[in-house]
């Protein structure tokens, strides 16, 4: 099959009147594949969304969700056209009203609180699309004219982002495409056949010429079950785990000194802290074998090129950010970093030189300095009265590109702050999400089949273009369409707003990658070094792998990374002795595609895994209901009595749709509102519960 650029008519056969495009387009979601599609669209309908095969990095495959994209935007349950509540608060209960009854109201409702304070309206979003039209383009000018509170946008990977900046100066690593050459690969904190299936295939080839893979994770995932090796560790002891690798690469002499002397700054500190950690610590810590620890520490030491696949599972507790700086001095003390298949990949983002700040402008500001609140603690800022620290009372939010009632943590706290009858709340959305439940407005958002937008990854380094395939579905407008006319009728008359979509894609990369070359092929490459840091060369202030940084010690922090024990470490409360991580269910994206039938069928329900001895002392057995609780709340699921959790943890898979769980709650329920050491993350694999045998009544 040949690819067109989308412009071009394919007919299917000479005599047939189907008219066949097959657009290029770019999967939305928050993974690091950030996939090339092509969209096969038959008389304006699209009937097929595949990987595109010229992409190298797709490969012309896709996981089994994005293969039913086509399902999900056509799905019944789609939002065609706005909704105004009909009902109380959270009921649920929506009419229809036409675009220009939800406009008018909305702007009037957002210029009465901005002619008291703007602060209090909230834009709330993350990555429901990755895509920087559709995400924050035309919606961040038009908070920043506002002078609206500004969002801390941390709910995933800012304590990792956080501790690999600190450490490597950016989010940069190693080229994807060199794992397939790698010898050693440990998989930290990562279940990569679930969630970044590109590289588990170049993982497979590695191991087809011989590498060993090793998985690091306290579940045993799908990945793990196809490593050579699995380190269930305890949630939140990984720092622990590469202190006790730095003592044995010291005590057996395989420290690569040239390449510690020449390009990596505090090693004495360093070295000092990793002789504090012999394996029979760090083994008592994580809860595993000491000698698996030393067998580890032997292969990472002595196989070259090794190379670590580390993402952001593993920063979801207190110490996270202090984990991704122990795990990231590894590379150096090894040298590793001199082979291109050596190294360490946690994020490619820094690669990628995107014009933020021509696209989110903001200087629109003019001077204004309004409020930042966090995302991730919603929950307790929604439920705040004014006061002098926390300023004014959040009167207004809206939502795009992110379902926090369902992914945010507390959630009993999360949806007692939406459910506020003085909350003005609209919600741009696909679906009736348990947020949009919340709304006073539903605002009908196109999916990616239907708009322009441009992309960069996370997990690889090419640059995306998607086009739109087919017109938008019912009466659904775009995110940046929706918040221009927003503008208009309140009246903000800069230029920019006049902007449309195919400008604001432009705009991204200009000067640094050719739009020509993405508007015919679809993708662009970065001119990435092969082995970035073979010579040092790192983007920190001294140009070199900061064990040490002065940066942390002028923010009051440890200036070397530390092992932080998690705030709800094993062992540290009776009445909840379990350690409840929520990793992705492998058929869902966060909540997204929960309510695609035919994925959730696979997922069947909620499920908590559960490890024979804690199921045996609790009297649970496989297929029962059990609630899983602790001071915070409950959520009710489905017991799996299963090798994949280890003593001590129990996984609960997520993150499903409160609705469409037993008892309308999920995960969050139980997770926490605390942050993380940096970056101010959530914490949500720091968390003891209890389970219980729900005792049926009926
Ligand atoms: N199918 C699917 N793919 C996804 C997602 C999804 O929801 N579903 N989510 C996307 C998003 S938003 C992101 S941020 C990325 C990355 O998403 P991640 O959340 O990193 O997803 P996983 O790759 O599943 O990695 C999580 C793994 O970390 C393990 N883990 C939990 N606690 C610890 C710990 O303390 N230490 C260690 N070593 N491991 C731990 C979990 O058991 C799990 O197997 O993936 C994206 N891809
Ligand atoms: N317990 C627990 N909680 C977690 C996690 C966990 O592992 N465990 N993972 C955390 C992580 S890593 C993340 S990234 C967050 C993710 O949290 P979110 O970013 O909120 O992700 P989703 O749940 O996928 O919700 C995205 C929503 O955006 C909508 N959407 C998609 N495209 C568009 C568009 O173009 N326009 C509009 N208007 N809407 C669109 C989708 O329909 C979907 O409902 O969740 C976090 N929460
Ligand atoms: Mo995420």
């Amino acid at each position: 099959m040949t690819t067109t650029s989308g412009h071009s008519l394919k007919p299917a056969a000479p005599v047939s009147a189907l008219q066949v495009l097959q657009v290029r387009g770019a999967c939305p979601h928050d993974c690091p594949d950030t996939c090339a599609l092509v969209t096969t669209v038959e008389d304006g309908v699209a009937v097929r969304v595949a990987g595109n095969p010229e992409h190298r990095h797709t490969d012309g495959a896709l996981c089994t969700k994005v293969s039913r994209y086509a399902e999900r935007s056509y799905h019944p349950e789609r939002l065609l056209t706005p909704l105004k509540r009909s009902g109380p608060k959270g009921s649920g209960c929506f009419e229809p009203v036409t675009w220009d009854e939800a406009l008018d109201d909305i702007a009037a409702r957002l210029k009465a609180v901005a002619a008291r304070d703007p602060q209090a309206i909230l834009p709330y979003s993350y990555a429901g699309t990755m895509g920087l039209v559709q995400g924050e383009a035309m919606a961040a000018r038009f908070f920043h004219r506002l002078g609206a509170s500004l969002l801390d946008r941390t709910i995933c990977a800012s304590a990792g982002g956080e501790g690999l900046v600190q450490t490597l100066g950016g989010k940069v690593g190693m080229k994807v495409e060199h794992f397939a050459r790698s010898k050693l690969i440990l998989i930290w904190g990562s279940n990569s056949i679930g969630s970044n299936l590109h590289f588990w295939r170049l993982a497979q080839q590695a191991k087809r010429d011989g590498a060993r893979l090793v998985c690091i994770d306290p579940r045993r995932s799908e990945t793990a079950d196809k490593c050579h090796e699995h380190i269930a560790l305890r949630p939140g002891t990984d720092a622990a785990l590469a202190f006790a690798l730095m003592h044995q690469l010291i005590e057996h002499g395989w420290l690569d000194q040239d390449y510690i002397d020449r390009h990596t700054l505090g090693w004495e500190g360093l070295r000092e802290r990793a002789l504090q950690w012999p394996p029979e610590r760090a083994a008592e810590v994580c809860g595993i074998p000491v000698q698996q620890i030393v067998a580890l520490a032997r292969d990472y030491g002595t196989t070259r090129p090794a190379a670590i696949r580390l993402n952001y599972g593993m920063q979801r507790v207190r110490g996270g950010g202090n984990a991704v700086r122990a795990i990231a001095c590894l590379p150096a003390l090894v040298g590793a970093w001199r082979d291109p298949a050596g190294g360490l990949l946690l994020s490619t983002s820094g690669y990628f030189p995107a014009r933020r700040a021509a696209l989110q402008r903001p200087d629109l500001l003019a001077g204004r300095t309004p409020r930042t609140l966090n995302m991730s603690t919603i929950g307790d800022d929604l439920l705040r009265e004014t006061s002098a620290t926390f300023g004014p009372k959040v009167e207004a939010v809206i939502v795009y590109n992110s379902n926090p009632v369902a992914v945010a943590p507390e959630s009993g706290k999360v949806v007692q702050g939406f459910a506020r009858d003085d909350l003005f709340t609209v919600v741009l959305e696909h679906f009736q999400t348990d947020t949009a439940d919340h709304a006073d407005y539903i605002l009908p958002a196109t999916t990616q089949l239907e708009h322009w937008d441009i992309h960069a990854s996370y997990g690889h380094t090419d640059v995306l273009l998607n086009r739109p395939a087919i017109a938008p579905v019912g009466q659904a407008r775009t995110n940046t369409d929706i918040f221009r006319a927003l503008a208009a009728r309140m009246g903000f008359d800069d230029p920019c707003f006049a902007e449309d979509d195919l400008a604001l894609c432009r705009t991204a990369f200009d000067g640094a990658v050719d739009f020509e070359t993405l508007l015919a092929q679809g993708y662009a490459t970065l001119p990435v070094p092969e082995a970035p840091f073979a010579e040092g060369n790192f983007p920190t202030a001294s140009g070199r792998c900061e064990f040490f940084s002065a940066r942390l010690v002028a923010q009051g922090l440890d200036g070397l990374p530390d092992h932080l024990p998690n705030f709800e470490a094993i062992g540290s409360s009776t009445a909840f002795p379990l350690a409840m991580i929520s990793p992705p269910a492998r058929n869902f994206l966060n909540s997204s595609f929960v309510n695609v039938t035919s994925l959730r069928d696979i997922e069947g329900e909620p499920l908590l895994e559960i490890h024979a001895d804690d199921a045996l002392a609790r009297g649970i057995t496989s297929g029962q209901m059990v609630r899983v609780f602790n001071q915070r709340g409950e959520y009710r699921c489905k017991a799996s009595v299963s090798r994949r959790a280890r003593p001590g943890v129990v996984n609960g898979l997520g993150i499903w749709w409160r609705k469409l769980g037993p008892f309308g709650t999920n995960v969050n329920q139980v997770t926490s509102q605390q942050l993380t050491d940096m970056g101010r993350g959530p914490v949500f694999y720091d968390c003891l519960v209890e389970v219980a045998a729900l005792v049926e009544t009926s």
